[in-house]
């Protein structure tokens, strides 16, 4: 049976301001937290920073040109919040918002359908520094005014694109801000702290309900706002009670703490139980769940790899989860769960192939949020990419992922998932957060010394499934 999609499948690919842009401290740009911390020795792999990555700022329109010549439908851009509200207090800067403004103009003139992201984790820096309660550690997402700031924020950008775009997503992959970001440390601020990082997962809840809140507000009827996410695909390793208990905390850790508040109301009571001992959760205002249970339009899944847990038992054993034993830990209150080596080829980032568990979770959230159209918001992976003495970019381990995960979505869709496009990770190599310009996502090469975009051939493969709406 041929894998076609269905007529009107969006076909995309997604950056990440930071990831791309450069141009740090251009149009009065100010610091954000990712800024702060890759100039932090130590915290990014080489000492790399976003301080030119693909020099996007000054090259999208070469990049436009090179989405069109891939024949995408749609692309899936960051807002940088220091770009249009330097400090993220106050007045917008014109020059920021102009850049995003050219760029949608220029994707609408090339039919390709604009989808803004409003955080990719560029807090700013002043946001994270300077704040009301005065809290010795910082402010930031674990601080409550954040949220405020950010409805401010969106509405802003709303006011000012709201003509010309028409899907929205408030915060992507509010789980690493929250718990990379605040927990672990590996991300910025860098902070491990495992009660700052519950409290920034409420507000960056409540950050996405006021913030659906203010850009309803702004913008016409027909705009579409949803968030984006990257729920665990969480296995227990057998059947044993004690591996399906910490299957359990795992997937309260990583899906239901933003699932709860989105799709229900209310945090799992198994969460709050199991977090009880740092916690009381008393962060979590009277009003705030009637806030952040706005309507979606849709619901955005990131996926790449699932995960694999059990009960510990050597609590010195690698733990799979890219967070080894003595370091501080992305899950707060589940010391008693160790991580497992996913069955699988691994790519760059040592991150099983397994496409399994994107059925599952679009079979899962199509049934947990019934009536909500679903987009695969980022799937890709990274492999050890080089250009060949014929200046070309053989990819062919790319090629294999993606065909078996659109495969995977193709199947869920045969399941009854409600799939509406996808969007790959990523449409240029970019820089990798933690891991700089060592991990390589991109559908097109790029050469930092000298900024050349060379499409892989993934690329070229991509391109023939957006022209053709089937797998080969
Ligand atoms: C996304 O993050 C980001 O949105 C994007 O900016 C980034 O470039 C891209 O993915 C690639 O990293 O640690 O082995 O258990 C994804 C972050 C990746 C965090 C998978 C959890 C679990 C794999 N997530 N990870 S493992």
């Amino acid at each position: 049976m041929a894998t076609r999609f269905p007529p009107g499948f969006l076909w995309g690919a997604a950056t990440a301001a930071y990831q791309i842009e450069g141009a740090v401290q251009e149009g009065g740009r100010t610091p954000s937290i990712w800024d702060t911390f890759s100039r932090t020795p130590g915290k990014v792999l080489g000492g790399d920073t976003g301080d030119v990555a693909c020099d996007h700022f000054h090259r999208w329109r070469e990049d436009v040109r090179l989405m069109a010549e891939l024949g995408l439908g749609a692309y899936r851009f960051s807002v940088s919040w220091p770009r249009v509200q330097p400090t993220g207090r106050g007045p917008a800067v014109q020059r920021g918002l102009d850049f995003y403004r050219e760029l949608v103009d220029e994707l609408l003139a090339h039919g390709i359908q604009p989808m803004a992201t409003l955080y990719h984790w560029d807090l700013p820096q002043d946001l994270e520094t300077s704040f009301p309660s005065g809290s010795a550690a910082g402010g930031g997402w674990p601080e409550r005014d954040t949220a405020y700031r950010f409805a401010e924020y969106a509405g802003i950008v709303a006011e000012a694109l709201g003509d010309r775009v028409e899907r929205w997503t408030t915060l992507n992959e509010p789980w690493c801000s929250a718990f990379l970001g605040y927990g672990s440390g590996v991300h910025a601020p860098g902070r491990t702290d495992p009660v700052a990082a519950l409290r920034a997962a409420h507000h960056l809840n409540l950050a996405h309900g006021l913030g659906a809140q203010a850009l309803r507000a702004a913008l016409p009827a027909r705009a579409q706002v949803g968030i984006c996410l990257n729920p665990s695909a969480v296995r227990a390793r057998t059947d044993a009670p004690e591996d399906l208990d910490a299957r359990r905390r795992i997937d309260a850790l990583a899906n239901r703490v933003f699932t709860g508040p989105l799709l229900k109301g209310a945090y799992p009571s198994d969460l709050l139980a199991d977090t009880a001992g740092l916690t009381d959760w008393s962060f979590v205002r009277p009003r705030d769940l009637a806030a952040i249970r706005q309507p979606l339009d849709f619901l955005g899944i990131n996926y790449y790899t699932p995960a694999v847990v059990s009960a510990a038992t050597d609590p010195a054993a690698p733990r799979h989860d890219g967070h080894n034993a003595g370091e501080h830990s992305p899950w707060p209150g589940a010391d008693g769960v160790a991580f497992h080596r996913v069955p699988g080829e691994l790519t760059a980032m040592d991150w099983a192939v397994d496409p399994s568990g994107l059925v599952d979770l679009l079979t899962r959230y199509t049934a947990e949020a019934p009536g909500v159209p679903l987009y695969v918001t980022e799937n890709g992976a990274a492999y050890e990419d080089s250009v060949d003495a014929e200046g070309r970019v053989h990819d062919p381990d790319r090629i294999r992922y993606l065909h078996a995960h659109l495969a995977a979505v193709h199947e869920a869709l045969r399941a009854g998932a409600d799939v509406r496009g996808y969007f790959l990770w990523s449409l240029l190599d970019n820089f990798e957060w933690a891991y700089g310009y060592s991990k390589r996502f991109g559908a097109v090469y790029v050469d930092y010394g000298t900024q050349e975009r060379t499409v892989k051939s993934s690329g070229r493969w991509y391109a023939g499934v957006a022209a053709t709406g089937k797998l080969p």
